[in-house]
């Protein structure tokens, strides 16, 4: 099992080769009975779906909840022993990304139930919770969510009310309401976070996690009505003195806030892959749309723009596929800390869903616009993924500040050591290492194809400027760091663009092994123009480090909220 991150890694400067080289692929053995599960999928999708009706009923038909039952998809991550397919997190990934492009409302409906709402039960669950939930978990005879939001607790989870009491048996008592929760009209065991200890000023609260059955005092309100995913049930959750008995703490008592991010550690994946599903599915149509739709005498295809808009779809979802598949390749390796990988994927991955799908219906024009033609439908399913597992402003903050803390504690650590430098001597000498390395020169990539030296120069200069901004912003504002937003969002930037560098580079230099350079000639072509695009990003992220208009925006937002909105009017 292997402890460190790829990211942190780099916030130090460091690049650790081996925990992205080589490009892992699924294991052979996984390989054909994905193939199959993905054909029966999609059979399945073609003879039984109407995605435009379940929208506009805002349902999914019985019918066809109980089809996929019986195709195993609400047992895909459940192993083999509990009764489900036993797929690994990337096998899981692949069928997400399926079903996300043939119906997102389908696709959120299972994600609810296992990316998060059993996965807690899976990584925290003792033998006994496992094996009395995950075997009916497994076949859909209960459906599972994750109860955590609440009204005034959403990006800031550790805010929850909800309360549970313990009693003198061991038993808690719950009582509080949760709300926008994913299946929340038909699940029957919901993944429950809630306080355990009592309030008092100035102290974070115990939070403990418990797997709660649908039974007395658990009440679901109607289902909400929104803008898109119409077709999968979000509700509010009512608990009214739900007894929970002790055997359904999941995890330690008072440690159940590390069990929500966790679970999200690994359901932002499900997110990325889904939001990969979407984008192939769009460009699938925008080219079918590119060669049929003809203007001024020829296809509307032949125009520069058009062609513009299609490589940039393509090269930005094969940097989707290549961050999401590189992190669910670590985990499937025992990667244990993901965390920032996986903000990365779910932040990148909803921009570029809503940015493609956005550029699908340009090209659709207006066509594009009307109700009659997946487009809009699609649109409006995307816009969900900017905003829940962790809003793409609060994981941006969370990616830069989780980055900084290895950095932070090394500067924290080395001031200390330089007052007792004899005990401090090996973390002196540590820390002289990384800054001779720092002033000599950069870390450097070694493991790519040298096809791709121009791309690993681009990943390494910018790795080195990322380690550098790290440095300097950690020396100069210290802990106020967590209140500097834009720096947090510019080193976050930095981030994500530099870690889908990596992955396409990685991944695009196992295809050249795999099938020499003309044959990987496509992913080398993308690879090319994602890291031109993205070179370009980090190299205005830099600019905007030393000359910004941080302050006058944040003075200019103030005196808004003073003015109570926009004063002007030309009359
Ligand atoms: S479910 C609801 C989603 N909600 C959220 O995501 C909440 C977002 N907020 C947060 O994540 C946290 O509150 C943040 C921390 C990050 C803001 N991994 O002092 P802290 C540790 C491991 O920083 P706070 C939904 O939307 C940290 O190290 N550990 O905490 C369903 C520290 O530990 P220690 C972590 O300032 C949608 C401790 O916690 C992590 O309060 C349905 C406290 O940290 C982490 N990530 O806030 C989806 N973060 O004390 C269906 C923190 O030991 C999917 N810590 O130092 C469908 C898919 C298909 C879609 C298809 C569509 C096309």
């Amino acid at each position: 099992m292997r402890e460190q991150s790829f990211m942190k890694g780099l916030f130090f400067g460091d690049i650790e080769e081996d925990l992205v080289f080589p490009w892992r692929e699924p294991a052979a053995a996984e390989i054909a009975g994905l193939q199959t599960m993905l054909d029966s999928v999609r059979r399945f999708f073609e003879e039984k779906v109407d995605s435009a009706d379940i929208d506009r009923q805002a349902r999914i038909p019985e019918g066809v909840l109980a089809g996929l039952k019986e195709l195993g998809c609400f047992g895909m991550i459940v192993p083999a022993s509990y009764g489900g397919v036993g797929l690994s997190n990337t096998g899981y990934a692949r069928v997400v990304q399926e079903v996300a492009g043939l119906d997102p409302s389908l696709a959120v409906t299972l994600g609810a139930h296992q990316s998060i709402g059993l996965k807690g039960i899976l990584l925290f669950g003792t033998e006994e919770q496992k094996r009395q939930y995950l075997p009916r978990l497994a076949t859909g005879e209960l459906v599972a969510a994750f109860a955590l939001t609440e009204p005034g607790a959403g990006s800031d989870a550790a805010a929850i009310q909800t309360r549970a009491d313990k009693q003198a048996d061991g038993s808690y008592v719950l009582n509080g309401s949760k709300i926008w929760i994913s299946n929340g009209g038909f699940a029957s065991v919901f993944t429950v976070f809630a306080r355990t200890s009592r309030s008092e000023e100035g102290v974070k609260p115990k939070i403990t996690a418990f797997v709660v059955e649908r039974g007395p005092g658990v009440t679901s309100g109607p289902n909400e009505h929104k803008l898109g995913i119409r077709g999968s049930s979000t509700t509010e959750i009512h608990f009214e003195n739900v007894r929970v008995p002790a055997g359904n703490v999941l995890g330690e008592a008072g440690r159940g806030f590390k069990v929500a991010m966790e679970v999200l550690n690994s359901g932002r994946l499900g997110l990325a892959s889904g939001a990969l599903g979407l984008c192939k599915r769009v460009l699938k149509l925008a080219v079918e749309r590119c060669q049929e739709r003809r203007a001024f005498g020829r296809p509307i295809g032949e125009f520069g723009l058009i062609k513009d808009k299609i490589a940039t779809m393509m090269a930005d979802t094969w940097a989707l596929e290549c961050v999401t598949y590189l992190t669910t390749g670590m985990i499937d390796a025992g990667g244990r800390d993901y965390s920032v990988e996986s903000a990365i994927c779910k932040v990148y991955g909803s921009e570029t869903c809503w940015r493609v799908v956005n550029e699908a219906l340009q090209i659709a024009a207006g066509t594009g616009y009307m109700a009659g033609y997946p487009y809009e439908r699609m649109l409006r399913d995307a816009r969900v993924n900017l905003i829940f597992e962790g809003t793409n402003e609060i994981l941006r903050a969370f990616i830069a500040l989780s980055g900084m803390q290895g950095p932070g504690r090394e500067l924290a650590d080395v001031a200390r050591a330089m007052r007792e430098p004899i005990k401090g001597f090996g973390l002196l000498s540590d820390f002289a290492i990384r800054k001779a390395r720092a002033t000599l020169g950069r870390a450097r990539m070694t493991r790519h194809h040298p096809v791709l030296n121009r791309e690993a120069v681009v990943f390494e200069e910018y790795v080195q400027q990322l380690a550098r901004e790290v440095d300097q912003v950690l020396r100069k504002h210290g802990r106020d760091i967590a209140e500097m937003q834009y720096t947090q969002k510019r080193t976050a930037d930095m981030a994500i663009d530099l870690y889908a560098i990596a992955a396409c580079i990685t991944r695009t230099t196992r295809a050249i092994e795999r099938r020499g350079e003309e044959g990987a000639r496509r992913e080398i072509d993308l690879t090319s123009i994602f890291v031109g695009e993205a070179g370009r990003r980090l190299a205005q992220t830099v600019a905007a480090v030393d000359k910004n208009d941080d302050e006058l925006r944040k003075a200019v937002a103030s005196k808004t909220y003073v003015d109570g909105g926009y004063p002007f009017d030309v009359v």
